[in-house]
């Protein structure tokens, strides 16, 4: 082992900061057209939620404007935020997912 020398040893350290990658909402967000029962097996379908908890979200929705659904990695929130967002569309529904970075 070498032994600790005063000329080379710095007095401080810079320790390499190793930072977690923001999280990302994804955001339910209210309209007045798509059928409740579909939002809750969207919901359930792709972010794997129970019925309870997918009907909890979908009220949540409907009474207040938006909810946030769940938190990911900006490209899984994005993706998913996508997909849901496409099953509305294939049905003809203005559906919308939407991504915010966390504070
Ligand atoms: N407001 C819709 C209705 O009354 C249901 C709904 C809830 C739609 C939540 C979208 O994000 C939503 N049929």
């Amino acid at each position: 082992m070498p032994t600790s020398n005063p000329t080379t040893t710095p007095k401080t350290r810079t320790k390499p900061k190793i930072e977690r990658p923001r999280l990302h909402k994804v955001i339910l967000v209210n309209d007045d057209f798509t059928p409740r029962e579909f939002v809750v097996t969207v919901l359930k379908g792709e972010f794997r939620m129970s019925e309870d908890q997918a009907h909890r979200v979908m009220i949540t929705a409907h009474q207040r404007g938006v909810c946030v659904v769940a938190v990911f990695t900006r490209d899984v929130a994005e993706t998913k935020a996508t997909r849901a967002t496409d099953a509305g569309r294939a049905k003809g529904y203005p559906l919308l997912f939407t991504t915010e970075p966390e504070e």
